[in-house]
């Protein structure tokens, strides 16, 4: 993930903004101000378009028919399967694996590939900053196979403990997983050097992409990594679609997790065998329509420019910072040196969701709560944060309504 690098053309977030019509609409009797894009992003019309193009004039099942319909749909979502192949440039789109979203992605390596071949005396080693959907598919496998879980713990500023972490990194680890971005911290988290670290010592490394892929780009080959998961819709596409990209010789080895049609080559009551990859990790009719959702997202997305979003969110993120840290009161929990689009902070003596509640009748949504990320709110020993996050269409005046929104949350509670 390249966050920023040098912009030629000025982005113009107004016409960005134009391109979502779900954001031209009052809350509360306000403008709405969307500062909740680590939660989910909103589609532009070119993604919204392609979903009623597709089911209102290709729509059929996949894989099963000779009838025009059923190949218009094969062909576009094995199409889609190609479009986010060159997002991610993978070498095929047979380490290409659709599931429901970056959850999925995660339980589905934790499945087939750890709980088979794990037990007694193997490591899994995440970090302090994960998401629960990073954790809890781990327990699981532990508890199911007996291998044990290592973490690796953050600092005081939300950066991975690196030193710790190469050192919870020995012969016994089999699996390092780690998200690329923190959703409740920002933090953009070295993981080239983390994979390095990992397959040196003989690890497999699984990113968790959730909240790195819309913010610049990811280059699979480049990062090395074995496996990546993210969902489309934090990346301006549909919910119920997502990817997991794995090494095509790990995928080979991987028995399927789930059984039942369209993963199968031949099936008796004796025995089944297993269709080829991807498409042995994709029991049941897959979600069609969000895969043609993703892929026309991932062309809006490169249409703009990875990295010329990327410098606007920075733009956007520096500029909330600086004024977040005049504010009295407000304190910001993340403070890495490397950030993507996430702010999250608390106000002295406000509950993050009384603090939410305030500011979406200013008609500013952002996200309060844990962030489904526990163990970080444990570590800063709060309960919760309040989480400003940017997307593509964020403006310089949606940061300025957040701040005079927090002002009115101040005078309330000061
Ligand atoms: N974070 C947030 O508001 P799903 O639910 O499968 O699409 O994504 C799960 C997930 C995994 N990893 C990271 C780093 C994430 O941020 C998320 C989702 C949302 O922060 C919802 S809790």
């Amino acid at each position: 993930m390249n966050a920023v690098s040098a912009v030629t053309a000025p982005y113009d977030a107004e016409r960005v903004r134009a391109d979502f019509p779900i954001l031209a609409q009052q809350v509360n009797g306000h403008p709405l101000i969307y500062l909740d894009s680590a939660a989910s992003g909103q589609r532009p019309l070119a993604v919204l378009r392609a979903v009623e193009r597709y089911e209102t004039h290709h729509h059929s099942n996949v894989h099963r028919g000779v009838h025009a319909l059923s190949q218009a749909a094969t062909e576009a979502f094995e199409g889609a399967r190609e479009r986010v192949r060159r997002f991610l440039n993978a070498r095929s789109t047979r380490e290409i694996v659709f599931v429901r979203g970056a959850t999925e992605g995660i339980n589905l390596v934790a499945q087939s590939l750890a709980r088979p071949r794990f037990g007694p005396g193997d490591e899994i080693l995440i970090t302090g900053l994960e998401h629960h959907a990073n954790i809890v598919p781990w327990q699981m496998v532990c508890e199911q196979s007996g291998c044990a879980l290592k973490v690796a713990p953050i600092d005081r500023r939300g950066e991975v403990d690196i030193g710790r972490l190469l050192e919870l990194l020995t012969a016994r680890t089999r699996l390092v997983a780690v998200a690329h971005v923190s959703n409740a911290l920002g933090t953009i988290v070295p993981v080239k050097r983390i994979i390095e670290a990992a397959h040196s010592s003989g690890a497999l490394v699984l990113v968790d992409g959730a909240q790195a892929v819309p913010h610049g780009a990811v280059d699979v080959r480049e990062l090395g990594c074995d496996f990546y998961a993210f969902s489309g819709h934090k990346l301006y596409g549909p919910t119920g679609i997502g990817v997991l990209f794995g090494r095509e010789e790990l995928l080979e080895e991987m028995p399927p997790w789930q059984g039942g049609g369209d993963m199968i080559r031949t099936v008796s009551f004796e025995k089944s065998t297993y269709n080829e990859l991807p498409w042995k990790f994709e029991a049941g009719t897959p979600n069609i329509s969000g895969a043609v959702g993703l892929a026309a997202a991932m062309d809006y997305l490169e249409s703009l420019g990875l990295e010329a979003v990327a410098a606007h969110e920075q733009r956007l993120l520096a500029l909330a910072t600086a004024e977040l840290e005049r504010m009295p009161g407000i304190e910001i929990i993340g403070t890495a040196a490397h950030k993507a689009a996430v702010l999250s902070f608390t106000l002295r003596g406000c509950h993050p969701h009384d603090l939410g509640t305030i500011l979406d009748s200013e008609g500013v949504a952002i996200r309060t709560g844990h962030h489904c990320a526990m163990p970080v709110m444990t570590f800063f020993d709060i309960p919760a944060t309040a989480r400003a996050s940017f997307g593509c269409y964020n403006t310089e005046a949606d940061v300025r309504a957040l701040v005079t929104a927090l002002g009115k949350a101040r005078e309330v509670f000061g």
